[in-house]
């Protein structure tokens, strides 16, 4: 398949241009969200929705996570990646393979209407996470895009996937909060230097292949950096291609956020553009993929109940 978005395989930084709209489809009155947030969504490739989750789903949302983070059994999987330095839980990938809730939240339809309606089409999830960033230990992320890696390392061919970021904590400016460059999304960044073998077993921890030139997210930050703040509840949605990164935590307040990864049926993934392999199914949906159905689950029925410890 023709590679649109070449990277990794390039010898100097390229800027170009991107060939797919923000929104699939123009604003009509029944659209999930408003006009004007439709209009910030095209023109700086992220949104934030305040308090879209009640203070009491977001009790049992961090109940539930409570109950993954002290499993041994979910700790002992591949799927969680800790800290580097620390050994804190950094990550949890497809936390919806241990957790009815969270499995049943990202076919929530006050997530899933605006997914279908920004790309649409019918959407599933190509990659589900818990980043923790507790205090004083959780690390930060540095500036990237992550269609550059979905495309390179995963195969997705076409920019037609928005990941939503569910606030289960508040985030301050103090606790490590996501910042993203407005406009950046309309630009890709070929990045320099070849994936590494496995390189999934590094990244996930700190990432330094398939990451943007600093003169390239300069010329990219002109019209500054966002910050997004916001209390528990609230959801920030952005473009797979916004640059995006975070700080470490210095504040003693954890900032943990739910991401859900919803990707276009029509965007299912190829062989991976820039890597020799693709990487394994918590990382990269491949096998089984079915559009997801809205439903509005009764969230306090579905409280996990950890594996009973051997007798
Ligand atoms: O490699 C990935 O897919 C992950 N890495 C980052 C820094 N953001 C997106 C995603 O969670
Ligand atoms: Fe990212």
């Amino acid at each position: 398949m023709n590679d649109q978005y070449p990277s990794r395989y390039v010898s100097a930084p390229q800027h170009l241009p991107r060939y797919e709209p923000v929104a699939w489809r123009p604003w009509q009155p029944d659209a999930p969200l408003s006009e004007t947030l439709y209009r910030q969504w095209c023109e700086n490739g992220f949104l934030q929705l305040d308090k879209m989750f009640s203070s009491e789903e977001v009790e049992l949302f961090r109940a539930e996570l409570a109950s993954l983070a002290s499993d041994e059994a979910v700790l002992a999987c591949e799927e969680a990646i800790t800290e580097p330095d620390s050994g804190a839980l950094r990550s949890l990938f497809a936390p919806h393979r241990h957790s009815a809730m969270f499995s049943a939240l990202m076919t929530d339809k006050r997530l899933l209407n605006i997914a279908e309606y920004l790309l649409a089409s019918r959407v599933y999830v190509h990659q589900a996470r818990v980043n923790f960033k507790p205090g004083f230990h959780g690390t930060g992320f540095f500036w990237h895009s992550d269609f550059e890696t979905w495309h390179a390392e995963d195969g997705l061919p076409r920019m037609r996937t928005l990941s939503m970021s569910i606030s289960l904590t508040d985030n301050h400016p103090c606790n490590g909060p996501l910042m993203l460059i407005p406009g950046s999304h309309r630009t890709f960044i070929s990045c320099v230097g070849r994936t590494p073998r496995q390189h999934y077993r590094m990244s996930l921890k700190k990432q330094t292949i398939g990451l943007p030139d600093a003169n390239s997210i300069e010329r990219l930050a002109t019209q500054g950096i966002h910050c997004a703040t916001g209390g528990a509840g609230s959801v920030t949605l952005f473009d797979c291609n916004t640059l995006h990164g975070s700080a470490d935590n210095l504040s003693p307040f954890p900032r943990s956020n739910l991401f859900f990864v919803y990707n276009s049926i029509e965007n299912q993934p190829v062989n991976p553009f820039a890597s020799d392999r693709p990487r394994p199914w918590y990382i990269g949906a491949r096998e089984a993929i079915e559009p997801l159905c809205a439903s509005c689950p009764a969230y306090h029925q579905l409280a996990r109940r950890p594996a009973q410890r051997a007798g």
